[in-house]
């Protein structure tokens, strides 16, 4: 029996992905490294330090900084995207997402947050719903990046509720994997293209209905 659902932040709560896009293409543009939307998808999920390597990758500087120069372009990226998120409110919410949040509420089933971001606490504080979840594990103490388990593991830890009885829901592929390797069940939020692993899946969120994830296993 499944008690607990653990989601994913941004892409499937609210789509903060566009505020990460332009404060990397901002401090990409610093660095002389431009890239667009279809390269910012492969940040998605995506931890901050991985994040900055891959785009330094993109421009042929994974070498040209220092450990600590590195940790001062992630810390730069942050600060703007900080003050991006400062306007966020309810109105940024994904369509259906109260619903479905209230749905799994009204059966009965824990709800956790299994975010690669260190600011999810502010941003779901900010987005209204912090009573919704029982418990948020705060991105810093992670080690592992997506799509290694430990985040969703330690969600499931957090909520008192062993993996194989947690649904993970996500919209990046590395998070599928995530959920797997973890020993959930995987539902995606997204095309067919970037989540044929998932075990169930909806094109948007206003799709989410536990009734019909439940009878989909
Ligand atoms: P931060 P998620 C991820 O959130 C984002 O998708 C990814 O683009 C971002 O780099 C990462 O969080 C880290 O965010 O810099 O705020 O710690 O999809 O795991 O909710
Ligand atoms: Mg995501």
């Amino acid at each position: 029996t499944i008690e607990a659902v653990i989601f994913d932040l941004d892409g499937v709560i609210t789509d903060t992905a566009e505020y990460h896009y332009l404060a990397w293409k901002q401090l990409g543009e610093e660095l002389d490294i431009p890239f667009d939307r279809e390269f910012n998808e492969t940040l998605k999920g995506v931890s901050r330090t991985d994040s900055l390597e891959r785009i330094l990758i993109l421009g042929g500087k994974q070498d040209a900084f220092t450990a600590q120069e590195k940790e001062a372009l992630a810390t730069k990226k942050n600060d703007h995207y900080v003050t991006l998120i400062q306007h966020i409110s309810e109105q940024d919410l994904l369509p259906g997402i109260i619903a479905f949040l209230d749905e799994i509420r009204a059966t009965g089933l824990k709800i956790g947050m299994a975010s690669a971001s260190k600011n999810a606490l502010t941003v779901v504080e900010a987005l209204g719903v912090r009573h919704y979840f029982d418990d948020i594990v705060d991105a810093a103490t992670v080690a592992q990046s997506k799509p290694h388990p430990e985040v969703f593991l330690r969600a499931a830890e957090a909520l008192g509720v062993a993996p194989e009885r947690c649904i993970g829901v996500e919209d990046a592929a590395a998070g599928i994997t995530a959920i797997h390797a973890a020993g959930m069940y995987a539902v995606g939020v997204g095309p067919e293209t970037t989540l044929h692993e998932a075990d169930y899946r909806v094109d948007s969120t206003d799709l989410l209905s536990l009734e019909q994830i439940l009878a989909s296993r």
